[in-house]
């Protein structure tokens, strides 16, 4: 790959990575707006009240076919992360366990994520579950007071609370928007288009810069 081209999919990358654009999208009937196409990572989420109260392998039972929740899966660690990170801004590494930022988003980042995912819980709790990867249940998400949450402790995938709901994921075509939307598709294509892992991604992106600042040094001395 030319310099040119490396600087290019850096760009995209970074400029990406700086916010996560969330747009509304219906699951199974025009203007539901059940669903939440994140075009930062071109995936769908289902919102977060159709699983509210549940337990994770509770949904875990409805993924089939046939079930309530047929075609979607479990949101991975990571998957979650990178949404909370992209549109939150928050500095999460990976491995880092369960972080609380007190009053850390903007009534307007709080006013949009409510709308898009749904409220699950009192003072305007709107959080979901995942397996952290080593079966356990946590919690990401915000309320209304700003306090945002990763990888928040709740017990068991068999442990379920009124509070809040479980993160599903799809790749697409699952959704009636995305069956419908051309665009929707060709978000997800862009995305796919650069073929760089975001870890690889971001490797590229500090490789550049250092090739940079080499190139500085160089012709300073
Ligand atoms: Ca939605
Ligand atoms: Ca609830």
């Amino acid at each position: 790959m030319s310099m040119l081209k490396y600087a290019a999919v850096a760009a995209m990358i970074m400029a990406g990575s700086a916010n996560a654009e969330l747009v509304e999208t219906d699951w199974l009937a025009d203007s539901d707006g059940l669903a939440t196409l994140d075009t930062n990572s071109g995936l769908e989420w289902l919102d977060l009240t159709l699983t509210d109260g549940m337990s994770i392998n509770q949904v875990s039972l409805e993924l089939g076919d046939g079930g309530q929740y047929e075609g979607w899966r479990l949101a991975t660690a990571s998957e979650v992360h990178d949404l909370m990170r992209n549109y939150f801004g928050v500095e999460y590494i990976e491995g880092e366990g369960q972080k609380t930022y007190s009053r850390y988003a903007s009534g307007e980042q709080i006013d949009d994520w409510q709308y898009h995912f749904g409220i699950t819980g009192a003072e305007g709790r709107s959080m979901g579950r995942y397996d952290n990867g080593e079966g356990q249940s946590v919690m990401a998400g915000t309320r209304n007071s700003g306090t945002t949450y990763i990888d928040y402790s709740r017990g068991t995938l068999d442990n379920d609370s009124g509070y809040d709901g479980v993160f599903l994921v799809s790749e697409g075509g699952l959704t009636l928007s995305s069956q419908l939307d051309p665009t929707l598709g060709g978000l997800r294509e862009i995305n796919d288009a650069s073929d760089v892992p975001a870890p690889i991604g971001f490797a590229a992106a500090g490789l550049l810069l250092t090739v940079a600042g080499y190139r500085r040094k160089g012709k300073s001395s």
